[in-house]
């Protein structure tokens, strides 16, 4: 069987995360890309493989995943050479578990809420509490740094990083007064991988 993953992508979309991932693991893939203007992904044989209409979606040996940080979690074990991911007995695989689980869980809907505008919700009942304080976690993730893991770049890198950057791009607040994130953003932008996927769309 065919070790190639097949991304459904756009350069628009949170799709290029996926993609800056499959080039730093190293995987063969081919690109199919999704026209989200002309609601490509709402197509029947688009929504037999992703029933939410949604990129990133990877088919690997026949096998569909979705969601962004699963993929990229997914593919970090999928291709142990790269080395972004910790041993299934070592105990860092728990905290690489921990913060890309968070940016998908937390990091996420709290960057959606605030570049919305959204109300305040209480942040005892959502999960993800409020930016300010996942602000503070992500920084709390970088020490000592210089990646979630120390000295070691893993796949959490990879979806907190490029999620940060990507807060960074939209004009995110109070980041610019968070030098350690700051700093974290420009290490993950300035990786080959990165500049070849993210930083080449621009
Ligand atoms: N929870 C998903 C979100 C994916 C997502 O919302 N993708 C957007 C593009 S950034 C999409 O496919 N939108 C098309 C649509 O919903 O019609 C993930 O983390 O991968």
């Amino acid at each position: 069987m065919s070790d190639e993953v097949t991304l459904y992508y756009n350069p628009r979309s949170r799709a290029q995360m996926a993609h800056y991932a499959l080039e730093e693991v190293g995987a063969p893939y081919k690109l199919v890309h999704i026209d989200l203007e002309k609601g490509e992904n709402r197509k029947p044989d688009f929504l037999k493989i992703n029933p939410m209409g949604k990129i990133p979606t990877i088919v690997h040996r026949d096998t569909v995943v979705t969601e962004a940080a699963a993929i990229i979690g997914y593919l970090a074990d999928a291709f142990p050479a790269a080395g972004l991911t910790p041993a299934l007995d070592d105990p860092r695989r728990g905290t690489m578990l921990r913060w890309l689980v968070f940016g998908a869980s937390s990091f996420e809907p709290a960057l959606v809420d605030t570049m919305m505008k959204r109300d305040p919700v209480n942040k005892m009942m959502a999960g993800w509490g409020d930016w300010d304080d996942v602000l503070g976690a992500l920084e709390v993730m970088l020490d000592p740094g210089p990646w979630v893991l120390g000295d070691q770049f893993s796949a959490a890198d990879i979806y907190v990083g490029a999620e940060l950057a990507w807060a960074k791009s939209f004009g995110a607040p109070g980041l610019t007064e968070r030098p350690k994130l700051l700093a974290y953003i420009d290490r993950i932008t300035t990786r080959p991988a990165y500049q070849r996927t993210i930083g080449a769309v621009g």
